[in-house]
């Protein structure tokens, strides 16, 4: 009775631990917004990340071949200066202020519209986003359909709280996030902020569309890997996906009709084996 007593608890843990289980497979399809600590200018990710920091670029025209992938679309590199440019030595999650400026990217007539076609998939994406204009566009894209389109009427709604906190717990005056942290040109007037994108419940994207005017990037970071906001990061919000591929949409199925195949099936096996285990007591 011992064994098969322990057999049928172990079958009942099996099946309590299911929704854990399918919840960690069914995270809802689309991509996490995250904010950095203020100052911040580099990415946090530090597992297969590829970023580019445009400090190499000459100024004009951006470069078609980047470090992430292929630029189209109405793109400059300029030298540091009010609206951007990173301190050269801030690649990190490190807080950073001061510092020489080193070269970024920017959007420019006539279509102020940048595309990234992505070397490959990606489930991250980071940018220093300087002088945030209201009217810039975040749209990531897998081939032709759209994943996520997102504004930044949420985010400046959040700047003008006063007050954030970050996941791990640390409080942030959101002033703090205005104004150039090399030079402190813009402060009070324009919110300086490392970007964080995280594809969530399988989301990866291909192409990166960035758009409206006066759009100031550097840093650009992207990771083929799902990558999870670090501790200093504040949530911004959580954008819904578009055109989710049909097996999320299966998995999503499995998750509202509560049945997971791997608890059933370590189930099945757990009530073969203390069925075995009578079979034997009965033989003896
Ligand atoms: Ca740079
Ligand atoms: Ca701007």
């Amino acid at each position: 009775m011992r064994f098969a007593s322990a057999a049928a608890a172990l079958a009942a843990t099996a099946l309590l631990v299911a929704p854990a289980a399918s919840h960690a497979i069914t995270e809802t399809y689309g991509v996490d917004i995250y904010m950095s600590a203020p100052t911040v200018q580099g990415t946090a990710i530090t597992n297969s990340v590829t970023v580019e920091s445009f400090n190499l670029a000459s100024t004009g025209a951006c470069p078609e071949s980047i470090a992430i992938g292929a630029v189209s679309g109405d793109c400059l590199v300029e030298v540091a200066g009010t609206y951007g440019g990173a301190s050269a030595d801030a690649d990190d999650a490190t807080p950073t202020t001061g510092g020489s400026g080193s070269n970024y990217a920017s959007t420019s007539g006539p279509s102020t519209t940048i595309t990234i076609d992505l070397t490959q998939p990606a489930k991250y994406l980071g940018l220093w986003w300087s002088a945030g204009s209201a009217s810039n566009v975040v749209e990531l894209y897998s081939g032709e359909d759209r994943v996520a389109y997102m504004t930044t009427s949420t985010l400046m709604s959040l700047l003008e709280t006063g007050g954030v906190t970050s996941v791990g717990g640390t409080d942030y005056n959101t002033s703090d996030y205005y104004g150039n942290p090399r030079d402190n040109s813009l402060a009070s007037a324009e919110p300086f902020l490392y970007l964080n994108l995280y594809g969530t419940g399988g989301a990866s994207f291909d192409r990166i569309v960035l758009s409206g005017g006066g759009f100031e990037f550097d840093n650009i970071a992207v990771s083929d890997l799902a990558q999870v906001p670090g501790n200093g990061e504040v949530g911004v919000e959580f954008i819904a996906g578009e055109n989710a591929p049909a097996a999320e949409e299966e998995t999503e199925e499995l998750a509202e009709t509560g049945v997971n195949a791997g608890a059933l099936f370590g189930f099945a096996v757990l009530a073969i084996a203390a069925g075995a285990v009578a079979m034997r007591r009965r033989v003896s």
